[in-house]
């Protein structure tokens, strides 16, 4: 571990108590003390964005779930609200979680120890909405994309807009994912991704699509940016050239 001079770290922001890793997007880390109990203290649970916080207006707000159903749906919060609600508790991870302590320099946010958090999250099952709509018999995957979106760099500039979109196998997608528009009991903090994220539990962070927007059930894999270039890493089968796989469930780490 390279060690990590103090005077090098960011002060925590003195009004919330994160400590800024990236001014915009807005990228703020929680302070390895307030990580003493079970649930994160609210206010303190992390923040990872890879572009600025779309602004959503609740009233409006309609989440599409369309592909491969049998019946696309276009639902309101009440809509969602209006289906059997679950409560759970959830760790989310950052994959980068700890960066700053390997031993080679990399890219990426340069995390201490505190991009991890628990809360307590409210909302549907995925499995609920998928149910209601009707899978097809070809259906394999489920794509969830969320409202926000940016030109990325990475190799070369994409000249479009791209948004934050992950998918998931379809048995995931069936049992591990909640759509949540309550974080510990209070309305889901746009920062969070309110009015309303996904949570996978077991996985890495960055599949747990905030401000969703839109569910695709999909017949074949998803080959998009941040399960490819970004969220993946070479794994070889036999002596076979190296393939990208996505990253999904969390590693034990210690
Ligand atoms: N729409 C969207 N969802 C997103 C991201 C994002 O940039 N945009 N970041 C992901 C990553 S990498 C992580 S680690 C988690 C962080 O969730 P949090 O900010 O609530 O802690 O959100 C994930 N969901
Ligand atoms: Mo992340």
């Amino acid at each position: 571990m390279r060690p990590v001079d103090p005077a090098d770290q960011p002060r925590p922001l003195a009004s919330a108590g994160l400590i800024p890793r990236q001014i915009d997007p807005t990228n703020l880390e929680t302070p390895l003390a307030a990580l003493d109990g079970l649930l994160t203290p609210p206010g303190l649970h992390y923040v990872r964005s890879h572009f600025s916080v779309p602004v959503i207006e609740e009233g409006s707000f309609t989440l599409c779930v369309g592909g491969r159903v049998g019946t696309g749906l276009s639902l309101t919060l009440d809509d969602l609200r209006a289906f059997p609600t679950e409560t759970w508790r959830i760790t989310l991870e950052c994959a980068g979680n700890g960066r700053v302590h390997l031993p080679w320099p990399t890219s990426g946010v340069q995390w201490d120890q505190g991009a991890v958090g628990t809360a307590d999250w409210t909302g549907v099952p995925l499995a609920a909405l998928l149910d209601s709509a009707g899978l097809g018999g070809d259906a394999t995957h489920v794509l969830l994309q969320g409202a926000d979106r940016g030109e990325i760099d990475d190799p070369l500039p994409s000249a479009v807009t791209i948004p934050f979109a992950r998918s998931l196998p379809l048995a995931a997608a069936m049992q591990d994912v909640l759509l949540a528009w309550h974080m510990n009991g209070s309305p889901l903090p746009a920062p969070h991704g309110g009015p309303l994220r996904a949570v996978v539990r077991g996985w890495y962070g960055m599949a747990s699509v905030k401000w969703l927007q839109r569910i695709e059930v999909l017949d074949r894999p998803w080959q998009g940016y941040f399960e490819t270039a970004d969220y993946a890493r070479w794994e070889s089968r036999g002596d076979l050239a190296p393939e990208r796989v996505p990253l999904g469930p969390m590693r034990i780490k210690a």
